[in-house]
């Protein structure tokens, strides 16, 4: 099985958990584009009616758009009945690392309303400790200033390195979010520590709007590995 399969199996495992006249809330990302192409495809067959799909990026948004699954947002539906997301990396606690695809401010904003939040990954995404398998931590920030924000950024932990994450498509340009924000990746040489106090003091720099850490907040985590599904619950 590949990483691609197992992906798709985790993601449409997920999807058992919606049921007919819910407020679904759509992630982003390799994993959770599986499970709004299974949405679809069960609204399509008649399995599934009256569902209300919740982008969390506009690149979920034209997916949807393009499977017909009819949208609304959180003005409208402020309390969403599942969510479904993939995750960079997922603790023994099923605290998360997510944004590597640049949508953590829409996905953290529509999971934190979610009664249930599913999240979905293969096997690769376990690590021990957030933040120790050498990938980012992405932190939302304004443009203005940017540079001095991530300067802030690295000097609150010890072995920190903080980088604005460049477009390749856009030679070296800084990526831009959909909220017209930048991304600062945080690299963390000594792991991150405690993690409701790095949330913090992230959070207590001015120019910062999100970081990647969704500690809390997943309800199930569907691991799909080469030895079958394991569902880990909190
Ligand atoms: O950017 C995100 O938050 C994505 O959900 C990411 O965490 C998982 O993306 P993947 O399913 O493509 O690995």
């Amino acid at each position: 099985l590949s990483q691609e399969d197992l992906k798709k199996i985790a993601a449409h495992k997920a999807v058992d958990y919606v049921k007919s006249g819910m407020v679904i809330g759509l992630g982003t990302g390799s994993t959770a584009q599986h499970a709004v192409a299974r949405i679809a495809e069960l609204l399509n067959q008649g399995e599934l009616t009256n569902i209300i799909g919740i982008p969390t990026s506009k690149q979920t948004l034209d997916q949807a758009v393009a499977l017909g699954i009819p949208l609304s947002d959180l003005d409208d539906h402020p309390t969403v009945d599942v969510a479904i997301d993939g995750a960079d990396e997922v603790d023994t606690e099923l605290n998360l690392i997510k944004g590597r695809g640049g949508s953590l401010l829409r996905e953290k904003m529509v999971e934190a309303s979610a009664k249930k939040f599913i999240v979905i990954v293969d096997e690769s995404k376990l690590v021990r400790g957030l933040g120790s398998s050498g990938h980012a931590l992405p932190v939302e920030v304004v443009p203005f200033c940017a540079k001095n924000t991530a300067r802030k950024l690295e000097r609150l932990f010890d072995g920190c390195k903080a980088e604005i994450r460049v477009c390749r498509q856009r030679n070296g340009e800084p990526f831009v979010t959909d909220n017209a924000n930048y991304i600062v990746n945080l690299f963390f040489e000594k792991g991150i520590g405690n993690l409701e106090a790095a949330s913090e003091r992230i959070l207590g720099v001015e120019g910062v709007i999100e970081h990647g850490m969704f500690l809390g907040m997943a309800t199930t985590v569907v691991v799909a590995g080469k030895s079958g599904v394991t569902f880990l619950d909190k």
